[in-house]
């Protein structure tokens, strides 16, 4: 794996342990969520998601998804209550996705992939910064949304509108103004576990926050999606998608339940 890990046949997440041996760690991300094995846990909290909208900074191709970045000096955009202690700051917010409608999704539901799936994602302020949070056991909270197939979603769309803008890898520009609340569903019902980032490094520090309901996305959006490459200008383009680590062994965590 010499050039670089990446989603391919060679460098992809049945590589990654090569470079990165915690990929066979006992807090791995995502996994497969099987609802009748959640416990319900009355003490856990709402989520209280509370994001300031003049936060939002730019927009970028990092060759793996693209990103949408927070200004986070103040607690201005902050995820608490929940399973969590304390207050996480919101980073950026990005989306995994299939080369078809029929899978995308790095959390399953009883098997079943979601075309898309959108993680926002928070470090805890007892840390000084997004980079010291990020490896340690309560450093990160990671919200997870599934996107499913039907009418076209117009809260996306002012992101799908500017990806002709970031289409090449390391490619960047503002993206101001936009509240990421309105990405959310009604209801903020979630299933709660002890896991990892899904990509190298892979590192063990995230309290993962999936959703129940699904948002909705309409499939000429899913191909919008498609339409970013994995590359920088000047290489054969290689169109962005399959960029999901698939279902890591549960290894005897607790997946807990905040609805009935
Ligand atoms: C995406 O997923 C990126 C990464 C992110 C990674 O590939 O948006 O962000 C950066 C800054 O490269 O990594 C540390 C981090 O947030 C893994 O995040 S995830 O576990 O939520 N999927
Ligand atoms: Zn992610």
């Amino acid at each position: 794996m010499s050039h670089g890990w990446g989603y391919g046949p060679h460098n992809g997440p049945d590589k990654w342990a090569e470079d990165f041996p915690v990929a066979n760690g006992p807090r791995q991300s995502p996994i497969n969520i099987v609802p009748k094995e959640a416990q319900y846990d009355s003490s856990l909290k709402a989520l209280k998601l509370k994001y300031d909208p003049s936060n939002a900074k730019g927009i970028l191709n990092n060759g793996h998804s693209f990103q949408v970045d927070f200004v986070d000096d103040t607690d201005s955009s902050t995820l608490t209550g929940g399973p969590i202690s304390g207050t996480y700051r919101l980073r950026q917010f990005h989306f995994h996705w299939g080369g078809s409608d029929d899978r995308g999704s790095e959390h399953t539901v009883n098997g079943i992939m979601f075309p898309s799936e959108l993680h926002l994602v928070h470090w805890n302020t007892k840390y000084p910064s997004f980079g010291e949070a990020a490896d340690k056991p309560d450093g990160l909270a990671v919200v997870g949304v599934f996107l499913k197939i039907g009418a076209a979603n117009p809260r996306l769309q002012k992101v799908l509108d500017v990806l002709d803008a970031i289409k090449n890898k390391g490619k960047q520009t503002t993206f101001a103004n936009f509240d990421p609340k309105t990405l959310l569903p009604g209801s903020l019902d979630y299933w709660t576990y002890d896991g990892s980032l899904t990509t190298p490094p892979l590192l063990e520090s995230v309290t993962w926050i999936v959703l129940k309901e699904p948002i909705s996305v309409s499939p000429a959006q899913m191909a919008k999606f498609r339409s970013l490459l994995f590359t920088g200008d000047g290489e054969a383009p290689c169109c962005m998608m399959d960029n999901y680590r698939p279902p890591q062994p549960l290894k005897g965590r607790l997946v807990r339940a905040s609805f009935k």
